[in-house]
This record gives C-alpha cells, structure tokens and sequence, in this order.
C-alpha cells in the first residue's frame, strides 16, 4: 500500500502526457484524408489524355490524290507525289491551335505505307516523292517532336493491297512486324494507337489477334493508349460526328462488346455498371471526308464549337481530322479555320464568372475538402466533398457584389481520379432549375439558351451519385458570345 501511490501518480501522469501528444498530433493533422475511390478509376496514361481535350487526327495517303475516301487497293505508289510536304507546318498548326497530340495514319485500308517497311514495297519506296527515299511518318515524328506534341499512329487492320490478307497466321504476322516497326524504330513518345474496326462488306474473312497486337503495344511504348471500338484504354463513341451522349459514362463491360460489331448506343453513353474505365474520343473530320478533297471546304467555327460542346463538354475527347492536301500541307481555309477555333475556346473559357463569388456548400469532409477548391485551377486532385451522412448535396457560388457577370455556359468537373460518381444533378440559378442533367465525368458544359444576367447566386445539386459522396473538383460560370 505504502509503494503504490508514487506508482498510481507515475500511471497517471504518463496517460496524461500520451493524452496531450495526441491532442497535439491532432491539433497538426489539419487535412482529413480523401475518401475511397469507388472503382473503376483511370490509369496514369488515361487521366493524361483526358486532360488534352482535343487531338489532331491526319488522314493522308494515297486517297489525298486520287480523291478517294476508301482506295482499291490497286493504286500504284507513284500516285503519291505530295510536291511541298512540309511536317513542321503541320506541327506548327496543332501547336498554335492548342493541340497536344497528332495522329497520323501511317497505313490505311488502302495498304499504303507512309513509311519504309521492311515488309512491303507498297510504300513510300515506289513513290516519285524525294525519289523513293522519304518517310513521312520519320519527318511527321520529328516535327511533332519539335513542338513537344506527342504522336500516334493509325494503322488500318484491313487491308485491300497485302495478299496476306485472309490469311490468319501469315497476315496477323505481318500486321505485328509492321506494329514493330512502328513502336520501335520512332522514339519512345508514341502515346495512341488507333484499331479501326472498319471492314468493307465483301473484305475476305478474317480473325484479327488483337490481344496479342495489344500486349505488343504495351511492351514496347507501356504509356500508349490503345484505341478501338471496345478499348482496351479508349472507346469509339459510336458516331462519326462529334457527339457522345448526354448522359456519358467512361465506364463499359468491356466483355459486351466486340470491335467492329459493337452497339454504337452503348459506346455513346457508356455503362454506370461497367467494370472497366474505357473513356469515349469523338472522332470527326473538319472536312466532309476524312481524306483532303479539292471539292470539299472546312466546317464553320459555329459547327466546330458545337462539336466541342458535344464532345468534350459530354465528358470525351474531340479527335478532329484535319487532312493535309495533295501538296503535302494542311490548307490555309483549315489553319484559319483552326485558329479561330482556339481563340473561340480561349474567349469562353479563360475567364470564369464564378472567381468572383464566394463558395457555401451543403457539408465539407474535413480539412483540406473546402467547396473553394472548385474555384482553383487544379482540375483533378484538389475538389469539394462533402461528409458521408445521408443529405441532400449541394455547392453553391453566390456573388461577393451582389450580381454575377452575365454567363451562359455552366461548366461542372469531377475528380474522376477517385471514379465516376454523378448520376443526376441540376443548375439552379436564384433559386431557377436552368439545367437538369445526368452525368457530368471529366467535364460536362451546359450551354444555357438564355445568358443569366444580374444572378446573385448559383446552386449545383447532385441528385444522385454512385458511391458514398460526389467529389467536384471545378466549377466555371462562362460567357460564350458565339451562342
Ligand atoms: C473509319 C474509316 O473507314 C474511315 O476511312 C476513317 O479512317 C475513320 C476515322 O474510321 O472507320
């Protein structure tokens, strides 16, 4: 009895001092830590594409001169003479209109080769161009180099010229050393690779091994995204004109679908169930073909920046074909066209009406979780998210001076790198539902048919959204004049 006081106060004193390390500790820990993701989420290579928004398709090939959309076949290489190809004009027209990455259709389903393969004398060897010895896709690689754009290539599995076509083994063994070529001896910066599943209807049977083309890819260039109807790493959006569905998922069942037979309502809107991210591009062509046709003249900057509402305003990428002509260069009527596009975009978007509002939302996940993140120029790791009690969700801007500058066009972002969550949401301008939508993804704009002018304050609720919480990581209140 007489030793246990000393030993009780020892006791007491060392819980007492573990009790003020935590409190400290605690006092540090400012930030809560991010909440779950809810499966599946995007990889490295997906979330880098997802952020360029556009890239520049080039259609060029034996079609550019012969008028063309689809070759025979037949045609002999000497038809292709470009007489003042000039890569870096091409590279400079993508850098100057904001475009990160060129594709280049190094063969299409004529069998032309842009390069010199080892494989085939159906090439550039036989053309009259630089006497045989040029390769379009070395200098198209080069000059994006140049710029720091990166590069992709299409290369058409169908092929009308090679007589290994229908050939299983000897064909699918050409189509890979060519896949070789390709990845191997252009640096190591090839970051998309398109398979179209494109097929004339009397083409000769053929079973294509694209799970051995795939692995292929990824052991030689591992950040190439692969492109196909069905993924692996991005989807076709089932239309040829730039437009995914309003409601736009990046997730499918990649076991529901087969390139070349794939339900095209299915790509366009993508699967809330799907178990694997396979986020959509919408390709397009600013001409009516996709190949270079003196007959045929660029979209107007309305339609283009319809498109781009359609598309990279419904949570994809805009893939935007623009064809060099038969001298070898992107024609001036498209440079125009494409500059006027970009500063188009700069105008609406450079300036965000809500920076000059303050930010309240429904409930804020600890520190670090603020609704003042949607304001900041991070578009993917710093986002609002509310406490995980059941509630009704909602983030609202309200102008510091009374009345927000006058906007039509809402943009609402998600932090898709913690997974695709909204279901459902609506706008609320003054209290006014504007806007009733579905998913939002990446990015989602709303154009408004009527500009909010003199607004106090403006309210996104998310009605429904998979997983525990919504995370939104931007919100911008724009004003498009060309509406
Ligand atoms: C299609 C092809 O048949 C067209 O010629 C073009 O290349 C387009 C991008 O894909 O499937």
């Amino acid at each position: 009895m007489v030793n246990s006081k000393p030993q009780n106060l020892f006791y007491i004193s060392t819980i007492f001092l573990v009790f003020q390390m935590n409190l400290s500790m605690q006092d540090q820990i400012k930030v809560s830590t991010p909440p779950l993701p809810i499966l599946p989420f995007p990889s490295y290579s997906q979330l880098e594409w997802q952020q360029r928004e556009m890239i520049m398709f080039l259609h060029f090939g034996v079609n550019t001169f012969t008028g063309r959309e689809w070759g025979t076949g037949k045609e002999s290489p000497s038809v292709f003479s470009p007489t003042g190809l000039n890569a870096s004009q091409w590279a400079d027209t993508a850098a100057r209109a904001g475009f990160s990455l060129m594709i280049l259709t190094a063969k299409h389903h004529d069998g032309f080769c842009l390069w010199p393969s080892e494989y085939t004398d159906h090439s550039v060897i036989g053309s009259p161009w630089k006497n045989g010895s040029g390769d379009v896709v070395r200098e198209f690689v080069d000059a994006a180099k140049a710029r720091g754009i990166d590069s992709g290539f299409y290369l058409s599995p169908w092929d009308m010229h090679d007589h290994r076509y229908g050939n299983e083994k000897l064909y699918n063994e050409y189509y890979m050393a060519q896949l070789q070529e390709l990845l191997t001896r252009y640096g190591g910066d090839i970051r998309e690779i398109w398979f179209d599943g494109a097929k004339g209807p009397n083409a000769p049977n053929m079973t294509y091994h694209f799970n051995d083309w795939f692995s292929m890819v990824k052991e030689l260039q591992s950040n190439t995204n692969i492109f196909s109807d069905a993924g692996p790493d991005v989807r076709w959006v089932g239309n040829e004109k730039g437009s995914a569905g309003r409601t736009c998922w990046s997730t499918i069942n990649s076991t529901s679908i087969s390139i070349g037979n794939s339900t095209t309502s299915y790509l366009n809107c993508g699967d809330p169930k799907g178990t694997n991210w396979v986020p959509a591009e919408c390709d397009v062509s600013i001409r009516r073909g996709w190949f270079w046709h003196k007959s045929e003249s660029p979209k107007n900057l309305i339609k283009l920046l319809s498109i781009y509402y359609t598309s990279v305003g419904r949570n994809c990428l805009l893939l935007l074909n623009v064809p060099p002509n038969s001298t070898g260069l992107i024609s001036e009527s498209d440079v125009q066209t494409l500059l006027q596009f970009r500063s188009a975009i700069d105008t609406i978007f450079t300036t965000n009406l809500g920076r000059e509002c303050s930010v309240e939302a429904s409930s804020q996940r600890g520190g670090g979780f603020g609704p003042m993140n949607v304001l900041d120029e991070d578009h993917l790791w710093t986002y609002w998210a509310p406490t995980e009690e059941k509630q009704e969700y909602w983030i609202e801007l309200k102008a510091k001076s009374g009345k927000i500058n006058a906007f039509n066009v809402v943009r609402i972002q998600e932090a898709i790198g913690l997974g695709q969550r909204i279901q459902e949401h609506e706008v609320y301008v003054d209290g006014i539902l504007v806007v009733r939508g579905s998913t939002v993804g990446y990015k989602r704009l709303h154009r408004l048919e009527i500009a909010s002018v003199g607004a106090n304050r403006v309210r996104i609720k998310i009605v429904r959204a998979k997983g525990i919480v919504p995370l939104i990581s931007s919100i911008g209140l724009h004003f498009d004049p060309y509406y």
